[in-house]
């Protein structure tokens, strides 16, 4: 029977059958062996289950992915899937408590771009900070509060991008909608309130929330293994585990710039075919910096990935 993952812990798998019915099954033994080699089975896999009299169900094999999430994994050693067959990537951030990071957040969005997940950016906790800075408040980007600079500059660059308050019920119907159609996954870092937000699109789901530490303003990780929700609506959505660092895996500097929708205009404009635009001269992506047509802090994010580079190479040792 066919089925797809949605959930996984200690080593049992929720799988729903294509019948509708749930169960919960074990991997056969070559697939823990693979599991052990770095390849898991993860939510949104599409798997084909084996099930006995005494309800006992076993994940024979899974199938080819049509996409997927992949970061790299604790260590930056290994990729890390994070779901399987997902058609979109929200990343969700807070406008305060915790404060977002752009380098973080230009790190999703790259993991979005890279694998094809045409990535929307929700603001949470839009009710935390004064309302309508961004369209009051005309003066230097500096003296913007720093949510609103990134809602400026990431609708800018041409991103989807909700503000939301799970609080007041701002934003909501728009996130419902973008909740509705096809499979969603919902990443970020611990305590922005992607579950609360789940819990407010769909009453009575009941996932798990929690409260920020009192000493820093951050999350608990309170969710702690990413499952797969349907939607009343239509959608699927994965909430997951927040992060307070995100690593890029597998993308090399030559797919990187395209992972920057703000540099395409002028990557034609370069000089040198194959250009880093880190030091090469007459670069279109230099230039454009030069004429603040691209954001320096966009550059940073860019280079700062180049400097770290994709990770270990296919085949290469995993080290200890
Ligand atoms: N003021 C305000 N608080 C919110 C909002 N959304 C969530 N919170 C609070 O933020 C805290 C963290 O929410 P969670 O939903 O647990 O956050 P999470 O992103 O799922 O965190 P992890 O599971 O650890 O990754 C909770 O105390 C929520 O009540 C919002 O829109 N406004
Ligand atoms: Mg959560
Ligand atoms: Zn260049």
């Amino acid at each position: 029977m066919k089925g797809t993952v949605y959930g996984s812990q200690g080593g049992v798998y929720l799988t729903r059958l294509d019948s509708g019915e749930f169960c919960d099954a074990s991997l056969r033994g070559r697939l823990k062996q693979e599991v052990r080699t770095g390849d898991r089975v993860v939510i949104g896999d599409r798997v084909e289950v084996a099930t006995r009299k005494d309800g006992t169900a076993t994940i024979e094999s899974v199938h080819d992915r049509r996409s997927q999430i992949i970061r790299k994994g604790p260590g930056g050693r290994r990729p890390k899937v994070v779901a399987a067959n997902v058609d979109r990537l929200v990343v969700v951030a807070s406008a305060t408590r915790p404060e977002p990071r752009q380098l973080l957040l230009d790190r999703l969005l790259v993991i979005g771009e890279s694998n094809d997940l045409d990535p929307v950016l929700v603001m949470n906790k839009i009710d935390l900070v004064a309302s309508g800075s961004p369209e009051v408040s005309q003066g230097p980007e500096a003296e913007l509060p720093i949510h609103s600079r990134l809602l400026r500059l990431y609708r800018g660059i041409g991103y989807h991008v909700l503000e939301t308050s799970a609080l007041t019920g701002e934003g909501m119907s728009e996130l419902e909608s973008v909740l509705c159609s096809g499979t969603s996954a919902l990443l970020g870092p611990s305590g922005v309130g992607k579950s609360t937000l789940l819990n407010t699109v769909q009453p009575g789901l009941g996932l798990r929330t929690g409260e920020l530490s009192h000493k820093k303003g951050r999350g608990r990780h309170t969710t702690v293994s990413a499952r797969l929700i349907p939607m009343e609506c239509g959608g699927l959505v994965a909430d997951t585990p927040g992060f307070s660092d995100v690593g890029v895996w597998g993308v090399d500097q030559r797919d990187l710039e395209g992972c920057f929708p703000d540099f395409h205009p002028f990557r034609g404009e370069c000089q040198f075919r194959g250009c880093t635009h880190l030091h090469e001269p007459n670069c279109g992506v230099q230039a454009a910096l030069a004429r603040a047509e691209i954001d320096p802090s966009r550059f940073e994010s860019y280079r700062s990935l180049v400097q770290e580079g994709p990770g270990p190479s296919p085949g290469a040792p995993h080290g200890s």
